[in-house]
């Protein structure tokens, strides 16, 4: 191996979920599926993003009960965790500390711009609070804290590790070189960036949408996922194919080719002379039969908080190690005096 390669620093990994409520499919395919990927090559970091969820109200009793289940998740989806550092961004209290200092390097005209500030604030015009707004300064600190250089994430999340880059880049240029400047990692549009709902195919999948049938969970059983699926919104063609104004269709042929691997030709051949709804039923056998080993898994994780509990210290411990050497150096940057 040449001397250029040996002395590469391994690249480093950070993703997070917000345990904001029952993960979906879409959350499945989008991230977690795609998180133990990285495990052998990358020093990964996964955290399950409890400030964040605060941005809209939680009930405690089923944020706490979200924040197992989301760490579970990780686990069952097939995250070691003494191969990847996989914490809660609570138990690590330099989230929220740079969090604070990168507002004062984000400007009010690019909070303006993020797309899902405005969904969000048109979604609950009952509590449009700060956090909500400045919710992508401190994403932007989870990723800078362990200098990232790759952040798997949906499509629906490009613009917020855009304005981290953006961040990391105004506050190298004001001082020295103090962030790596990360890149979005996005699965191409037919392997999974973008899910959307069983019930309107023009939205995005969502775990916090009121409509339980418009998302399939992971941890929904089979007769659920099999029910949700004949019942997902079509459109009053009949041949399975991908096409324009058939969202409906389009969105479930993404969905099976995330489960098969198989490519929208090869969907659409297989099922060449077959209607909707022996499609429907293929397509909901075939991702409760991929989510059940995940399930089975899970439910041995919850049995257990304790051991939960104990792997949650563990991994908060080694993201402070990252993380504190990165708030110091920021802090010594601006010109704040040392304890
Ligand atoms: P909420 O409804 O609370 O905003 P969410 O379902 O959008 O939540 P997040 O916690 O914001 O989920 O996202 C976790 C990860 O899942 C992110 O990387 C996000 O891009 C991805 N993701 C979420 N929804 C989808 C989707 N429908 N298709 C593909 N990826 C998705
Ligand atoms: N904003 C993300 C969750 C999230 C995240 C992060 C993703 C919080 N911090 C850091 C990647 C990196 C979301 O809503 N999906």
């Amino acid at each position: 191996m040449s001397e250029e390669i040996t002395n590469e620093k391994r690249k480093t990994v950070l993703s997070a979920v917000q345990p904001s409520g029952n993960l979906t499919i879409g959350n499945y395919f989008g991230s977690l599926s795609r998180f133990s990927e990285f495990s052998e090559m990358f020093d990964c970091y996964y955290c399950v993003a409890d400030l964040h969820s605060i941005t809209v109200r939680q009930v405690p009793a089923e944020l706490r009960r979200h924040t197992y289940e989301v760490y579970a998740l990780y686990i069952a989806c097939g995250l070691e965790p003494d191969k990847n550092v996989l914490f809660v961004q609570s138990h690590v209290h330099e989230h929220a500390e740079l969090g604070w200092i990168l507002d004062c390097y984000t400007m009010f005209g690019e909070l303006s711009r993020m797309t899902q500030f405005k969904d969000k604030s048109a979604k609950h015009a009952d509590n449009v609070n700060a956090g909500l707004f400045t919710y992508p300064a401190l994403m932007a600190a989870d990723i800078l804290l362990y200098q990232a250089d790759y952040v798997p994430v949906g499509a629906d999340q490009k613009q917020h590790v855009e304005i981290a880059r953006d961040i990391a880049t105004r506050f190298n240029g004001t001082y020295s070189q103090t962030f790596t400047i990360p890149e979005p990692y996005i699965p191409k549009e037919s392997r999974g960036a973008k899910i959307m709902s069983l019930q309107d195919p023009t939205k995005k999948m969502s775990k916090s949408d009121k409509n339980e049938n418009a998302s399939i969970y992971i941890l929904d059983s089979k007769d659920d996922i099999i029910r949700k699926f004949k019942r997902a919104v079509t459109d009053s063609d009949t041949t399975v194919r991908v096409g324009e104004g058939k969202d409906g269709i389009n969105n479930l042929i993404t969905i099976y080719s995330c489960v098969t691997g198989k490519s929208a030709e090869e969907i659409e051949r297989e099922f060449d002379g077959r209607g909707y709804g022996e499609f429907k039923l293929a397509v909901g056998e075939a991702v409760a039969d991929k989510l059940s080993p995940v399930k089975e898994k899970f439910n041995l994780l919850m049995a257990d908080k304790s051991e939960l509990t104990a792997l949650m210290r563990d991994g908060a411990a080694r993201a402070s190690r990252t993380a504190s050497r990165t708030l110091s150096k920021v802090k010594r940057k601006i010109g704040f005096v040392e304890a």
